[in-house]
């Protein structure tokens, strides 16, 4: 969460030309409010099981670029279909990075609220391993959003080459 998919997603989108989902957002359409609301209001497992369904529906599409939400791979259905059916790029930052970009993600993100810096760490480094354990042969880290674009574009386009 927070690591850029989104920003570098839809540049990477635009130099493959194809169409870009985010899948908080398409969250936030069906449910007709923002994410901490629907938290609020419907709770954690009912954003989950939405989650999961449309990583599902939308990752046996063709031709897209798909960013989800930082705790997607947590469960096991979203890490096995993704990997079946998708290219999955991991976007790797540092602690040092992430902690510095934590005060603006506290607003928006429900699972980084109330929590103390320890905690932070804590989930940041569990998921860490569980992100680094389950990517395609692509993973980034410590970059600059176009630069990432730029590199990720040519590296799949390649690779596309290589399998075609
Ligand atoms: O999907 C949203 C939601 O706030 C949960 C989340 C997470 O578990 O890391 C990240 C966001 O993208």
């Amino acid at each position: 969460m927070g690591a850029g998919k989104t920003t570098v997603g839809k540049l990477l989108a635009r130099r493959l030309y194809r169409d870009f989902i985010d899948i908080d957002e398409e969250i936030e359409k069906a449910f007709g409010m923002p994410i901490p609301e629907i938290f609020n209001v419907y709770g954690e497992q009912a954003f989950r099981d939405k989650e999961r369904e449309l990583i599902k529906a939308f990752g046996s599409q063709p031709l897209l670029v798909i960013s989800v939400g930082g705790g997607a791979f947590l469960q096991e259905e979203n890490r096995r279909n993704c990997l079946a059916n998708c290219t999955v790029l991991y976007f790797d930052i540092s602690w040092d990075s992430w902690k510095e970009r934590i005060h603006i993600l506290t607003e928006t993100r429900p699972l980084l609220k109330d929590k103390t810096l320890q905690e932070m760490e804590q989930l940041f480094r569990e998921r860490q391993s569980i992100y680094a354990a389950n990517h395609s042969e692509f993973r980034v880290d410590n970059f600059e959003a176009m630069d990432a674009a730029d590199y990720l574009a040519d590296s799949l386009k390649m690779s596309w080459d290589i399998h075609a």
